[in-house]
């Protein structure tokens, strides 16, 4: 069985991040070990939320790995809580990289232009840094832009997204993938760079006038199982806008917009049906 390891926090109740990841990512057949960053009552999104650090943890835990000679066929990192996680993180990269693994960074930090609570400008430049180490990004247009110090526009053209994610793949991945790209009114899905085939890629579906919270990591959850089940790159991507779209449209039969997710758990049958074909 192949093994990954996820890095990010622990929201307990809001349905993103590990509560997210493990689920899915176990479900679709892979070992996933976990490092929680911190442990937070809910996401940031609510008011009052708790947060304990788990800083101290990383490189300890990543210290008795060493010893016991742990690998993972992929290191996938999300929600990171401060600038010195980022340099442990790179620490970490360095200890776990492998010829036969790839580092797959989601980075989180914002959403419709802006970055959520606790983070900043130097955080986002920082979250740079780290991507440069990846083979595989995955941030919306919101971190990307703030990574690239570009603009933030609402409205953008195709060639603006394609000079964006070459950018991306400048820094250093392989493959840069942009989610949340609407090149028509009533679509929405992501957009792809190969910097080795020098081709893009993109994928819709129809956008369902809503918005939940934890879908990106519902989205980069499920693009990193794929690719670890061999699926190609087109491919995963397919599966995971696909699962996510069933995500949101469970969701939305029921609920309008809200900060406690989309229903993921009743379509992991779905998700395990397509990763079978
Ligand atoms: O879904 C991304 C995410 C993960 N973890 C925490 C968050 C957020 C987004 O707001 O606050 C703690």
């Amino acid at each position: 069985m192949k093994r990954l390891v996820t890095i990010q926090d622990i929201s307990c109740l809001g349905k993103c991040s590990l509560t997210v990841a493990l689920p899915i990512i176990s479900a679709m057949g892979i070992e996933t070990a976990v490092i929680p960053t911190a442990v937070l009552s809910t996401h940031t999104m609510f008011k009052r939320f708790t947060f304990r650090d788990l800083s101290s943890d990383i490189l300890e835990i990543a210290k008795h790995w060493k010893e016991e000679n742990i690998n993972f066929e992929a290191i996938y990192t999300g929600y990171l809580g401060s600038i010195e996680q980022i340099e442990m993180l790179k620490d970490f990269f360095k200890q776990f990289k492998t010829d036969n693994n790839f580092i797959f960074i989601d980075p989180v930090m914002g959403d419709n232009g802006k970055l959520y609570t606790g983070f900043n400008r130097q955080f986002a430049l920082e979250m740079k840094e780290l991507c440069k180490m990846a083979d595989i990004v995955v941030p919306n247009l919101t971190e990307a832009s703030y990574m690239l110090e570009r603009e933030y526009n609402e409205k953008y053209t195709e060639e603006e997204i394609k000079e964006i994610l070459i950018e991306l793949t400048n820094l250093g991945p392989k493959y840069a993938i942009l989610t949340g790209v609407s090149f028509k009114e009533n679509d929405l899905g992501v957009m792809a760079y190969n910097k080795e085939t020098n081709k893009f890629f993109t994928y819709f579906r129809d956008k369902i006038p809503t918005k939940y919270h934890g879908t990106g990591d519902v989205f980069s959850s499920t693009l990193v199982g794929a690719i670890l089940n061999n699926n190609s790159l087109e491919e995963a991507l397919k599966i995971a806008v696909d699962y996510v779209w069933e995500t949101i449209y469970d969701t939305y039969l029921i609920k309008k917009e809200d900060a406690y997710g989309v229903n993921f758990e009743s379509k992991i049958p779905y998700l395990i049906d397509r990763i079978k074909k």
